[in-house]
């Protein structure tokens, strides 16, 4: 709690905002103080001060709203405004989210708990809040337009319900849904079961997540917000890689990790050295009968899955989307690929005309993380990340599990690199080396081909150049 700005810090911010908007002292003085959050750190989970106990979930790179106890009715207070968020270290952003950051911070509730969340609208226009996934009464569903006409600037909107179903979901905006997700507004909620319940195991770790994008230009600070497919950015809760936190456990937990999407296309969600069931979605905890081991899981747009495996195997564990250009940063995408053209010789007369011109990706793009040309000011790495053995050449939707023996429990802290016994690192091979054998063609092709073109084209291999070019 350290962190978090004092809740009387906050009820200043926010005074003279709301008594701008005329809401009337007496409803001001109902409305639980907001609670604010200036940081992109993974804050230490919530311990609840009151109400059903629980097991509380840690948002990456996030944190979770404190509420207050009213009657008995937990009380939140959301604020829909303009944040800054640092996406990753030496990169910031202009978003809109809730409380401080985008996405905005968590909410955790039990099964049964009557909730009241105020939602004050802070944005230059009208908002809504859609309780994505929850059974509540119609009216309470958030969709602009629908079922409530549009919080307007400045007002102040209370919906009330009750949790009723144990699980996995989000929040976000539905109203002018294309401006205000793209520019990050979302949050996850997390409704805990009030028993023991038959298909949600007790865990000793459970992370939380929400999969964005963002168009941003190298240099610029601001989304485009009518981008619907070339994002440039994919982000976990507003942060890319190396920004995102890793996720730290202690060996032979039972971790539990969920994640919603909220962008516009799929990602395939993999976890390097362990595997894992998928045990619950937006739809609720999965039957048991439907759990089968995998490494890799999809996520469609709209969709929430949560995953669970024991972490058995110690180590740094990648844990990322598979779609390789959802593991890098910002930069144009419409490079031509130059692998196996040797363009040296043209590089010189080029250079003459104009100066900075350089070789790019003859060899692959791994160069370019070593590259060190500067890049504009405000711009994340396409490809980064130092690792212990070099550049780790990722960006965007990429982390690392850590698992180790001495991480003490309900200790988050980063342990550091791991360090390997003995026998278990991969090594360089130094001496003769054996041609490797090549098997000969077995197979043709089902039938033969009709109207094959009137002249084969020779295609030959291309290997880099022999001897060596220090790479
Ligand atoms: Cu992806």
């Amino acid at each position: 709690m350290t962190n978090r700005r004092n809740f009387l810090g906050g009820a200043g911010a926010i005074t003279g905002a709301i008594a701008a908007a005329s809401v009337s002292k007496v409803a001001m003085a109902a409305l639980p103080e907001p609670v604010l959050q200036d940081k992109p750190d993974t804050m230490p989970p919530l311990a609840p001060p009151n109400g059903r106990p629980y097991n509380p979930v840690v948002t990456l790179n996030g944190w979770t709203l404190p509420w207050r106890m009213n009657d008995g009715v937990k009380e939140f207070h959301l604020v829909a405004e303009p944040v800054v968020r640092e996406m990753a270290p030496g990169f910031k952003a202009h978003l809109w989210g809730y409380n401080g950051q985008s996405p905005g911070p968590t909410i955790e509730v039990v099964e049964g708990d009557r909730v009241r969340i105020f939602v004050t609208n802070k944005l230059p226009e009208h908002t809504s809040i859609h309780w994505h996934g929850q059974r509540l009464p119609n009216g309470m569903d958030g969709v602009t337009g629908l079922t409530q006409p549009g919080i307007r600037p400045g007002k102040t909107f209370v919906y009330e319900f009750v949790a009723r179903r144990p699980g996995t979901f989000m929040y976000h905006p539905h109203a002018d849904e294309m401006t205000q997700m793209a520019m990050g507004m979302m949050g996850f909620w997390v409704t805990h079961p009030k028993a023991k319940h038959p298909l949600i195991e007790e865990v000793d770790r459970d992370f939380v997540f929400l999969l964005n994008a963002y168009d941003i230009e190298p240099g610029s600070t601001t989304p485009k917000i009518m981008t619907m497919l070339d994002f440039n950015l994919w982000s976990w809760n507003s942060r890319v890689f190396p920004g995102i936190d890793s996720l730290n456990v202690r060996l032979n937990d039972k971790v539990r990790i969920r994640f919603g999407n909220l962008t516009m296309t799929n990602h395939p969600m993999h976890l390097h050295g362990h595997e894992f069931v998928v045990t619950g979605t937006d739809g609720g905890p999965t039957p048991k009968s439907t759990r089968w081991h995998e490494v890799t899981t999809d996520v469609a747009v709209g969709q929430m899955r949560q995953i669970e495996f024991l972490a058995n195997e110690e180590g740094d564990w990648a844990f990322h989307c598979h779609k390789s250009h959802h593991t890098m940063n910002a930069m144009g995408h419409d490079v031509p690929t130059m692998i196996g053209v040797d363009h040296k010789d043209m590089v010189a007369k080029i250079a003459k005309l104009v100066p900075d011109y350089m070789v790019m990706g003859e060899r692959g793009m791994a160069d370019m993380t070593e590259m060190e040309m500067p890049l504009p000011d405000n711009t994340a790495r396409m490809m980064s990340g130092d690792g212990p053995f070099g550049s780790v050449e990722m960006g965007g939707m990429f982390s690392v599990v850590k698992v180790r023996k001495g991480q003490k429990p309900g200790d988050y802290s980063n342990p550091g690199w791991f360090r390997h016994p003995p026998g278990t690192l991969a090594y360089e091979l130094n001496g003769p080396l054996p041609e490797p054998p090549r098997a000969r063609g077995a197979g043709t092709a089902a039938m033969p081909a009709r109207n094959m073109p009137a002249k084969a084209i020779e295609v030959q291999v291309r290997k880099p150049a022999s001897g060596h070019s220090g790479h």
